[in-house]
């Protein structure tokens, strides 16, 4: 397939998905991180390969935003949701110079920052307001999110915080030359070993910003240990057809493949980059008759079932993110 063959049927699949969930801004029941996670699919496209209507989306997704969140998003217990939202918002910034999108990002990130970053468990941020655990699911997204700040405001404290947060990621969930992230560390330091492909994907993220801003090589080895371990050892290199339960897994192999991509991009990992060219023609080939896939790419995906939002998302994202 070419490049415009594959550009082609990524904006088919972000228009397919458009046609079944958008409207005014808002896709339907995709709640708070959800909604965060497929803005960051339109700003996927915007920078992959570019289209005026994507522009137009982000302003009426940020205007959605606003209105359902408010402009502060203090309310939502979740502080990694809040970390999802700043990223989109900062990307949506850099790309477009809009203000609104990182005054945004910015008072919601010092406030998230504020409440949530502790010396506890060896550092790092609390997942929720309880502070019960720390995960890496807010971890990477807030370090993401940080050196993102960083590059935009031109205020280096920002990248401090974004090595402060992978760093207890790096120290505490991590296996050093494996490249397997854990999941989270609960508040008596009893660890859930467990890897995801989100986690996956937001670590390779956090490392690859920090290797950019850092010039440290530390950044870029764990961005292609937990890149090979991700491919290889999580899938043996074959296509990705589980994390298919529930709300929340099913929307996370979007999340792996915008980060595996840019970082196979930078470093010219043609193993990584074939491998997620892969997984997007098998998520094509079985796509239904709407032009709709489901989150295992290996599965048929069927015309008479109720999929949801979220779980119809990843694929979109691994068709615009393996360009
Ligand atoms: O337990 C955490 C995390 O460590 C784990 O990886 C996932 C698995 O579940 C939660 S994080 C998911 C939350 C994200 N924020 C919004 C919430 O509704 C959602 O549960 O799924």
């Amino acid at each position: 397939m070419t490049k415009q063959e594959r550009i082609a049927i990524a904006r088919q699949a972000i228009d397919d998905h458009k046609r079944a969930y958008y409207k005014n801004g808002d896709y339907i029941k995709a709640d708070f991180w959800d909604f965060a996670e497929i803005f960051e699919i339109i700003v996927d496209a915007y920078e992959n390969f570019g289209g005026e209507e994507y522009l137009k989306m982000f302003s009426e997704m940020y205007e959605h935003a606003i209105s359902a969140y408010g402009e502060s998003w203090e309310k939502n217990p979740f502080n990694d949701d809040i970390m999802w939202l700043c990223i989109a918002l900062v990307r949506a910034h850099l790309l477009t110079g809009e203000k609104r999108y990182l005054e945004s990002a910015v008072s919601n990130f010092d406030m998230t920052w504020e409440r949530a970053y502790s010396n506890d468990l060896g550092g790092g941020l609390w997942w929720r307001i309880e502070n019960q655990s720390k995960n890496s699911c807010v971890n990477c997204p807030a370090s993401i999110a940080a050196s993102l700040i960083a590059k935009a405001v031109g205020d280096p404290s920002y990248t401090e915080k974004a090595k402060l947060a992978i760093k207890w990621v790096s120290q505490n969930m991590y296996e050093e030359g494996i490249g397997k992230v854990y999941d989270a560390m609960n508040i008596n330091g009893r660890i859930n070993k467990w890897s995801s492909t989100y986690n996956q994907g937001t670590f390779i993220g956090a490392n690859m910003l920090l290797y950019r801003s850092t010039g440290e090589n530390q950044y870029l080895i764990r961005a292609r240990d937990a890149a090979s371990y991700t491919v290889n050892e999580m899938y043996k290199g074959g296509i990705m057809n589980n994390e298919e339960n529930g709300n929340d897994l099913p929307g996370f192999k979007g999340i792996l493949a915008r980060w595996l991509y840019r970082y196979a991009l930078d470093q010219k990992d043609e193993s990584a980059l074939n491998w997620i060219r892969m997984n997007a023609e098998s998520a094509y080939m079985n796509r239904n008759s709407a032009g709709l896939m489901w989150t295992q790419l290996a599965t048929k995906t069927e015309d008479n079932k109720e999929y949801d939002v979220f779980s119809m998302s990843s694929a979109v994202s691994v068709l615009v993110n393996s360009i």
